[in-house]
């Protein structure tokens, strides 16, 4: 059954991977499953056909066959549950791995949108220089304990899993801040999802569609 993506028609971040349909198409890529891409206008998201797949007019979305799914959350658990590759096949390594996704997406993913938020919505706020260290101070000090439990390991639980997937990619957002730097262990762990091949076709595949110039 053919797999059908959406994703803006063109980035605001004009191709560095830090819209949301990159973890689905790193996802899929890990899975060996081809996917579709359906390209959203800022317009269209807000129109009946999308909010339909949407409530709340975002991206990305998943079709497959009568089922239609929203939330990378949801999508990437989806796949995983799905198709070999993301999952461990043990029972509490799995549960695990789950726990994993909960935390990029609920403890770790919000201070880091606050930080966006920030920058660049509330910059000319007249409260703004004051309270940006208060949100990057709150940034360090998730990213400061989750340095602390990934130590030396390559892989938050063991091998390379759907909640390593999701952490890097809600980590990738902290890098322009210059905050993930300040870890040395999360930049390399960070690096190590971004060599992987899955994540390198994924980037690409987005990078060419916010381009305009097909994969290499
Ligand atoms: N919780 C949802 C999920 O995980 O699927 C959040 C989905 C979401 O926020 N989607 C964003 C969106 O559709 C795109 S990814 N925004 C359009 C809108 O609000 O109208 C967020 C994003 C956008 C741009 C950059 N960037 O340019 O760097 C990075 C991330």
């Amino acid at each position: 059954m053919t797999i059908t993506i959406t994703a803006f028609e063109r980035s605001p971040d004009g191709g560095r991977g830090l819209a949301r349909d990159t973890r689905v198409r790193w996802a899929l890529e890990e899975v060996g499953q081809p996917y579709e891409v359906r390209p959203v206008s800022f317009q269209a998201k807000k129109q009946p056909a999308h909010l339909a797949l949407h409530p709340f007019g975002l991206i990305p979305t998943y079709e497959e066959g009568d089922l239609a799914l929203f939330e990378t959350g949801s999508i990437v658990l989806h796949i995983a549950e799905r198709h070999a590759g993301l999952f461990p096949s043990d029972a509490d390594a799995r549960a695990r791995a789950i726990t994993w996704m909960f935390a990029a997406l609920s403890t770790v993913e919000p201070p880091i949108l606050d930080l966006s938020m920030a920058k660049v919505v509330e910059s000319d706020r007249p409260w703004s220089r004051e309270r940006l260290p208060l949100v990057q101070d709150r940034v360090r000090e998730r990213l400061g304990q989750l340095s602390v439990r990934l130590g030396d390991a390559d892989w938050l639980d063991g091998a390379f899993s759907a909640g390593d997937l999701m952490m890097v990619s809600v980590l990738l957002r902290t890098r322009p801040s210059g905050i993930l730097d300040e870890f040395p262990n999360l930049a390399a762990y960070v690096a190590r999802g971004e060599a992987r091949p899955a994540y390198q076709r994924a980037f690409a595949a987005q990078l060419a569609q916010n381009t305009g110039t097909p994969p290499a």
